[in-house]
């Protein structure tokens, strides 16, 4: 195999032919699947054809009609290369692939009994040659055909044409999607499977067929994911004044797929983890994430698939936009507050540590060796931060006048990032000349806010500066605008309006609004006529790590009083965190002061959403206080204090957690917003409680782990008696496994309960696991459940023995040649080598200078090892 060469944003040609239409007629066999593939091709530019094609077996190829002879064409382990051709021509090629040895779960392959497809990024030419790039839009006519009774359902894209029986038992199905796509999204399904059926009436009248496929025996569990598509409809309708465009919506829930669930054009293909959801199996969590990665896929239908993305490089044009609707999406049905700090708690937990790895790259890379390597975290979520500040910036209206703008000028186009910022720009008549900068650079900018009062000139200065630290290949970095949305409050809690000039304004949120555009400048507030201490950054209003002037009193204040939720859980967070980094400091258990403990105990019983206490009550992890330690990272002071500080709260307000947790019901029937955030709350509660009195609540927390019926307190129950090692662990963890052997996502749980055990066995526990009858290397699930969240597991990965790098060695090892992209998903921990002390570090880097040594690595892997290994 030849090493795949970087690719570079800058390099961007147009393509040479265009593919006006394409017909498929594809021979489903387990083994030998055979493709016809007729092109209609036109000449747009200069150079050879060069269709794209990887593991294919070509057997014949015709030009107009006209067999080619070999000499005029070139086949490689790549590419098929055909060279003197007309300016408009048919091609007719057919090629055969092998669906059943597909274990990388791309292209076409094998999900248990059905045949399913992964297209994007570059999947499609694992099915047949082609011009595989987004920049190529085509309208595609599907002919399936398959063994009618192993595959009673045969689906594509668009509209059903036709279908009908074929001798030897088999049968056939047509299918038309008049919408031009590129490849990306083409998609095909033949199984055997359970339908729901519904129908949703379009704001213009169109009545569009809604229909849910999934494994025989769970159409029960598909209602929910129904229910929320119908939702996500409309609220599009509604929200963003866009509305479905085809006759059918389909979504089908496979088990073996690499990620969450894919847009493609009227047929999404999911993973079973993101449809399949009811009370017995499925947690609060599940039900509220199903309802995102619903709402997700579906507002791809106008951003990325009505409107799609010239290149890979701007794959944050669809990712990071689609990811802030379903964000909107979500709050706007949901609680907000507790929304948007989750989507905070993803940015800080996992998007700095990218940012401060070897594989940092801006929202919209520069360069790329593996586009499946780019599906990050910087590119969704920082990407939706990104369009979140443009939000701010502009306000609702101004936001959505640049979204018809954008619909107006590019819809059925492949565009740029700077198609979209352009739109915004013109339609708001708003220069964002500056603000682009977020899409080229790199890096996690720092800002910090000195304060200064002068009491008798009643006069309030602040003095502000960012700086963004050096990523790998951009030693420079330049100033960024950086909207700070802030509220100031007086000494009682009560907020008070400062006035500047021109400089602040009032923001339609409630908070005020003062956006940073130079390295360094500063605010004067006149007629101040106290001290007020200031939210700064409210509801996270950039994605940059802040350093303000508030003492431990300050937030405090804001803990008890400030309005906007976000800042009351910030002010916790930062409570928390000045406590274990003291600790850490000075190798100690962690403590707080009597006013902190006093301070949070009102939060506990304060007239708030249930759902904000429990985040309130949600420490931060080893994983977020580890992201301050760049250098010789001192887990096991880490450990001490996060242990130590989860103790003393436990202790502490140990009779509120029980009078809290007493009145709280458990309403295991009720899905309600209301119910979950109760049942949060009562789990938070509980963990505490467990932890003070870990005999006296042991069966307690036996009882709830064995109450069938109600996921969400089952799992709360196995992973405190788990996290715990409470004496009922052993006894908890076999009944849970006996109820649900016959569950794998449910089973899942039971595997990352234990991979996330902070408990020092955790790595033999893991290691044994790897051999139990339900996991499996093959299926991603089992393998994020188990491994993903053991290599997240810091504390525990890195062992002083090296123990935790060997497990994950080997595990990337099979990985590479079973499933490249899962492989290249666990590499992660290891990027972050050069911050640990030097014996791990060593360790570290043997296993990563193995890995690079395996035969046939993969490039997922090596362009991540490469660059953790570059000086
Ligand atoms: N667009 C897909 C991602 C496919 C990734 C392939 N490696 C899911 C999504 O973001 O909606
Ligand atoms: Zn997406």
């Amino acid at each position: 195999m030849s090493k795949k060469l970087a690719k570079f944003r800058s390099d961007y040609r147009a393509p040479a032919f265009s593919i006006t239409t394409v017909h498929l007629d594809i021979d489903l066999d387990e083994r030998a699947t055979q493709v016809r593939s007729q092109l209609h091709l036109e000449r747009k530019n200069s150079g050879p054809l060069e269709l794209d094609g990887e593991q294919l077996k070509l057997t014949s190829i015709k030009i107009d009609g006209k067999v080619l002879p070999p000499q005029n064409y070139e086949v490689t382990d790549k590419q098929l290369i055909v060279h003197e051709l007309p300016d408009s021509f048919e091609m007719e090629l057919v090629t055969e692939i092998d669906p059943s040895s597909n274990s990388a779960l791309e292209g076409l392959y094998k999900s248990g009994g059905a045949f399913c497809t992964q297209c994007e990024a570059e999947g499609f030419r694992r099915i047949t040659y082609y011009l595989d790039r987004p920049d190529v839009l085509a309208v595609f006519t599907t002919k399936i055909s398959a063994d009618r009774e192993l595959y009673p359902y045969l689906l594509s894209n668009g509209n059903l044409e036709s279908s009908g029986e074929l001798d030897g038992g088999r049968h056939y199905a047509t299918w038309h999607d008049p919408h031009p796509k590129p490849a990306y999204l083409f998609a095909l399904v033949a199984g055997n499977f359970d339908r729901l059926e519904d129908h949703y009436q379009t704001s213009e009248g169109r009545d569009v067929r809604l229909e849910i496929f999934v494994d025989k025996g769970n159409l029960s569990r598909a209602e929910y994911a129904m229910a929320a598509l119908k939702r996500s409809m409309q609220w599009d309708e509604e929200r963003f004044d866009l509305a479905y465009d085809l006759d059918r919506y389909m979504i089908v829930a496979v088990d073996f797929f690499n990620m969450g669930a894919m847009e493609n054009k009227g047929l999404n293909i999911f993973n079973s983890k993101y449809v399949l959801a009811d009370q017995m199996t499925a947690t609060d969590w599940d039900f509220v994430h199903v309802e995102s990665v619903i709402g997700h896929e579906y507002f791809h239908n106008w951003t990325g698939n009505r409107i799609t993305c010239r290149d890979w490089f701007q794959l944050s044009l669809k990712e990071g936009l689609t990811v802030f609707r379903d964000q909107e999406f979500s709050s706007d049905l949901g609680s907000r507050a507790v929304h948007r700090i989750d989507a905070v708690r993803v940015i800080r937990s996992f998007q700095f540590n990218e940012d401060a790895s070897p594989m940092a790259h801006p929202i919209r890379p520069d360069k790329v060796v593996e586009m499946n390597n780019f599906y990050t975290v910087t590119v969704y979520n920082k990407g939706a931060e990104v369009i979140r500040m443009l939000h701010t910036l502009l306000g609702e209206q101004g936001f959505q006048r640049g979204m018809r703008l954008y619909r107006e000028r590019h819809d059925g186009q492949a565009v740029t990032c700077e198609d979209f910022v352009a739109a915004m720009e013109a339609a708001n008549d708003f220069d964002l000349t500056q603000f682009r900068r977020w899409y080229s650079q790199a890096g996690t900018p720092e800002v910090r806010i000195a304060q200064h009062y002068d009491a008798q000139q009643q006069q309030l200065t602040l003095n502000f500066q960012q700086l963004t630290p050096a990523t790998p290949g951009q030693e420079e970095k330049f100033p960024l605008v950086i909207p700070l949305l802030f509220s100031a409050y007086d000494e009682k809690g009560s907020r008070i309006q400062l006035t500047a000039k021109d400089e602040v304004v009032k923001h339609e949120s409630g908070s005020q609004l003062y956006t940073l555009t130079e390295t360094t400048s500063s605010l004067t507030f006149s007629n101040v006529e106290q001290e007020p201490i200031i939210a700064w950054l409210e509801n996270f209003s950039a994605p940059v790590k802040l350093q303000t002037p508030l003492t431990t009193v300050d937030l405090e204040l804001l803990l008890g009083h400030a309005e906007q939720e976000v800042t009351r859980w910030e002010a916790a967070q930062q409570v928390y965190l000045k406590a274990l980094q003291e600790a850490v400091d000075t190798n100690q258990a962690a403590q707080l002061s009597e006013s902190q403990y006093t301070a949070l105990k009102k939060a506990l019983h304060a007239p708030l959403d249930d759902a904000l206490k429990a985040l309130i009550f949600t420490l931060p992890s080893a994983e977020e206080l580890l992201e301050y330690y760049t250098e010789d990272a001192p887990l096991d002071a880490i450990e001490l204090a996060v242990t130590s500080l989860a103790k003393t709260v436990a202790d502490e307000l140990s009779d509120d957690f029980a009078e809290c947790f007493a009145k709280l019901d458990s309403q295991p029937d009720d899905l309600s917003g209301k119910a979950m955030a109760a049942r949060a709350l009562r789990q938070r509660c509980l963990y505490f409680l467990a932890l003070a009195q870990p005999q006296q609540y042991s069966d307690e927390v036996a009882e709830q782990a064995c109450q069938q019926g109600n996921m969400t307190l089952q799992q709360g129950a196995l992973e405190i008696a788990v996290q715990h090692q409470l004496p009922c662990v052993e006894q908890v963890l076999a009944t849970f496994a006996e109820q649900w052997q016959d569950t794998p996502l449910v089973m899942d749980k039971w595997f990352a309960a234990q991979a996330n055990a902070l408990h020092d066995t955790t790595v033999e526990r893991v290691t044994q696991l790897i051999e139990h009858p339900k996991f499996s290397l093959r299926n991603p699930n089992r393998v994020y459940a188990l491994l993903a969240n053991f290599s997240r597991n810091s504390l525990r990965f890195h062992q002083q023995d090296g123990a935790g790098y060997k497990l994950l060695q080997s595990i990337i090892t099979q990985l590479n040649t079973l499933n490249p992209q899962v492989a290249s998903r666990l590499i992660t921990p290891f990027m972050q080598w050069r911050r640990f002390d030097t014996r791990r570090q060593q360790m570290m880097k043997e296993c990563l200078l193995q890995l690079q040594q395996l035969p046939d690595l993969a490039p997922d892997l090596d362009e991540k090892i490469a660059n953790a290994l570059q000086q």
